[in-house]
């Protein structure tokens, strides 16, 4: 695995042509994402994560959020047209390593992407694994995703994959069940891998406990993945960092599952050393959660 992932590594990022000549170029990675003018999430905290693991990260926006932690106000989509022309022409002229996908927007978005990701496929050269995040719900509980959208990410997008990474909110939405537990967890991990045919993710920050477990159902094999919860926090863009996270460390050559290790201790830091944003009244967004 290791000396995979190293040798991925070296190809992708720095050639011996580049060691020659003394040029060393980080790996590239694309976000495929809406923008969050709070910056906890969206484009924004994809941008900070890649730059933060040492990646040099290319954006293509889908929609423009107006919001703040826990309340979103208003959201507009790019036209379909222009989301495809940023992926065409950042493919066209960059090395890109990996991309992840956030929040689509629309239906009509979700095809553009699917078309244009499709495009370079046929090119053996422009393949890269693909992170997709089916950003569907905030945490604040504000709708994200034209409802129509969900089957044209199912039907268009799951297939490109090279893992998905939903919650349990959004896992629950996909298999029109309710996950309660660890056991109901186990289940809808293998439930969405059997579904879709694509490595599965499921995060399980929203079940509170000692430790905040993901399981990664890869290759016919559960793993757990657990780190100590931290506690009394609302959160804000965790799920973008996590994905870009992941991303990022696909984009340097690092194989699935070590991707998604360091990820996960990335997140669980990030969290840690979060910003400590209160509204205009003075509250924290743990005080706001807890009014609602
Ligand atoms: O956290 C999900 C998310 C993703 N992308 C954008 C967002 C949000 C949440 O608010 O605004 C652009």
């Amino acid at each position: 695995m290791v000396g995979r992932d190293r040798r991925a590594r070296r190809r992708r990022a720095t050639s011996k042509k580049d060691i020659q000549q003394g040029v060393q170029t980080p790996p590239v990675a694309l976000t495929i994402a809406g923008s969050d003018c709070s910056a906890g999430a969206g484009i924004q905290a994809d941008l900070k994560t890649f730059s933060a693991l040492g990646v040099y990260g290319l954006t293509t926006l889908t929609c423009v959020v107006a919001e703040i932690p826990g309340k979103v106000s208003c959201i507009e989509p790019v036209s379909s047209d222009l989301v495809r022309e940023q992926i065409a022409i950042l493919s066209k002229n960059f090395p890109i390593g990996a991309a992840k996908m956030g929040l689509l927007c629309t239906a009509e978005i979700v095809e553009a992407v699917a078309r244009a990701l499709l495009d370079l496929s046929a090119d053996s050269a422009k393949r890269f694994p693909l992170v997709v995040d089916p950003v569907i719900i905030a945490t604040s509980g504000d709708r994200l995703l034209e409802p129509a959208a969900v089957e044209a990410y199912e039907n268009e997008i799951f297939p490109l994959a090279a893992l998905i990474t939903p919650n349990l909110n959004e896992a629950a939405l996909l298999l029109g069940t309710k996950i309660k537990g660890r056991q109901s967890m186990k289940k809808a991990a293998t439930a969405l891998a059997n579904k879709y045919r694509v490595p599965i993710l499921l995060k399980g920050g929203h079940l509170q406990g000692v430790n905040a477990t993901d399981l990664l159902f890869h290759r016919g094999k559960l793993t757990e993945l657990s780190a100590p919860f931290v506690r009394a926090v609302a959160t804000h863009g965790t799920g973008c960092t996590y994905s870009a996270a992941i991303t990022a460390g696909l984009a340097a050559g690092l194989s699935l599952e070590n991707a998604i290790r360091r990820a996960k201790k990335f997140v669980t830091g990030a969290i840690a050393q979060r910003f400590r944003w209160t509204s205009a009244s003075g509250k924290t967004l743990e005080a706001l959660k807890h009014s609602l």
